[in-house]
C-alpha cells in the first residue's frame, strides 16, 4: 500500500487517505465520482472487484468478515466511508457475516489504527416499523423492521459503543431510498437524491465535531417523516425533492387495511422479513 508522501502533488487536499466500502455498490460509484476532491488517496474496497484503480485511488478486494484482512485494509487511513454489506432483507446468516461481523471487523481496526471518525451507512429500516402517520428523530427508540433493520440496529450501538468507549466519532446515516429518481409512492417521503446524498457525506466527514451523531438521509421531500433537528450541526441542507415527481404516483382512493404495510414507514421491507406459519 502506498504512503500519502507518494502523492505530494495531492497534499493539499484534506484526507490523506479515505477508505470507501462497498465502492462496487450503487452508492459506493456514487461517492467514487466525488470524493476525489476530498482526499490525495481513495481506498476503494469491496467483496467484488471495483475496478481498475485511477489516478489517486488505490483498490483493495476484501470480506468484510475477514478480520485480520480488514485490520490490513485500514493501514494509513484517516477516516472510513463504509457502505459495505448486505443491502437488502437477507437470511440471517448473510446479514451476521457481512453486517454483523463486518461492520464488527471494522470498528474493530478503526479503533486499533487510531482513526477519528466513520460515516456509516446505516437506513431508515433501522426504525421502519413506525407508522407513516408519525414523525420520528434521532431519538425516538429503534423499531427495525426486518432482521436487515435489525444489523443496521447493531451498527448504530456498536458505533455509539466504540464513541462513548474510545472516542471514535460515527455518523450514521439513516438514508431512506437513494436512486436517481423515486420509484415508487413511498419514496414520495423516503427519497434521496445523489446530489443531496454526495452533500449529506461531505457534511458528514467535514463537520468539526460529530461525536456521534444520526441523521436521516433524505431530500427536501413534502412529506417529511423525519426531523433531522438533532443533526443541525452537520450543516445538511438538502435541495432537491421528490416533489416533481408527485404527479407519477397518484393516489388511487384505494385506502390501505390497518395492518398493510403501507401503514409502516418501512413498507414492503416489513413483508421481506422473516415468514413464520
Ligand atoms: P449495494 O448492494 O449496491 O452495495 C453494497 C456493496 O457491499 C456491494 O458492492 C457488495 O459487493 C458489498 N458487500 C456485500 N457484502 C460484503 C462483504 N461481506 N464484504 C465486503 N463488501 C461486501 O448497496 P447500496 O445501495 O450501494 O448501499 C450502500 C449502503 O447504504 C448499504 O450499507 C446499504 O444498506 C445502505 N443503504 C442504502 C440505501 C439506498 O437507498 N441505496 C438506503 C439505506 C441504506
Ligand atoms: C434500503 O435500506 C436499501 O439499501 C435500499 O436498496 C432501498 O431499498 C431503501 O432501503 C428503501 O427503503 O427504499
Amino acid at each position: 500500500m502506498s504512503n500519502p508522501q507518494d502523492h505530494p502533488a495531492q497534499s493539499a487536499k484534506p484526507f490523506r487517505r479515505l477508505l470507501l466500502t462497498g465502492a462496487a455498490g450503487n452508492l459506493g460509484q456514487v461517492l467514487r465520482q466525488h470524493a476525489k476532491p476530498w482526499t490525495a488517496v481513495l481506498r476503494l474496497s469491496d467483496l467484488s472487484d471495483p475496478g481498475a484503480a485511477q489516478a489517486g485511488e488505490e483498490a483493495v478486494v476484501c470480506d468484510l468478515a475477514d478480520k485480520a484482512a480488514v485490520y490490513d485494509m485500514l493501514e494509513g487511513v484517516d477516516a472510513v466511508l463504509h457502505f459495505g454489506g448486505r443491502s437488502l432483507e437477507a437470511p440471517f446468516e448473510q446479514l451476521m457475516h457481512a453486517n454483523i461481523q463486518g461492520t464488527y471487523n471494522l470498528y474493530e481496526a478503526v479503533h486499533k489504527r487510531g482513526i477519528r471518525r466513520v460515516i456509516y451507512a446505516s437506513s431508515s429500516h433501522a426504525v421502519g416499523y413506525y407508522p407513516t402517520t408519525e414523525r420520528i428523530d434521532a431519538d425516538s427508540p429503534l423499531r427495525p423492521d426486518g432482521l436487515y433493520g435489525l444489523s443496521k440496529c447493531f451498527g448504530e450501538s456498536l458505533s455509539r459503543y466504540y464513541f462513548d468507549r474510545f472516542g471514535v466519532e460515527t455518523v450514521c446515516l439513516r438514508i431512506g431510498s437513494c436512486f436517481p429518481e423515486p420509484r415508487n409512492a413511498r419514496m414520495l417521503a423516503t427519497y434521496l437524491s445523489y446530489d443531496d446524498f454526495v452533500e449529506l457525506v461531505r457534511c458528514a466527514l467535514f463537520a468539526p465535531r460529530v461525536g456521534h451523531t444520526i441523521v436521516y438521509g433524505v431530500s427536501d421531500n413534502r412529506i417529511n417523516w423525519w426531523d433531522n433537528s438533532k443533526a443541525g450541526h452537520l450543516g445538511f441542507v438538502a435541495r432537491d425533492s421528490a416533489d416533481p415527481f408527485a404527479e407519477r404516483f397518484p393516489f388511487g382512493g384505494a385506502w390501505p387495511a390497518a395492518d398493510d404495510a403501507g401503514n409502516f414507514q418501512g413498507g414492503p421491507f416489513i413483508l421481506a422479513g422473516p415468514q413464520y406459519e
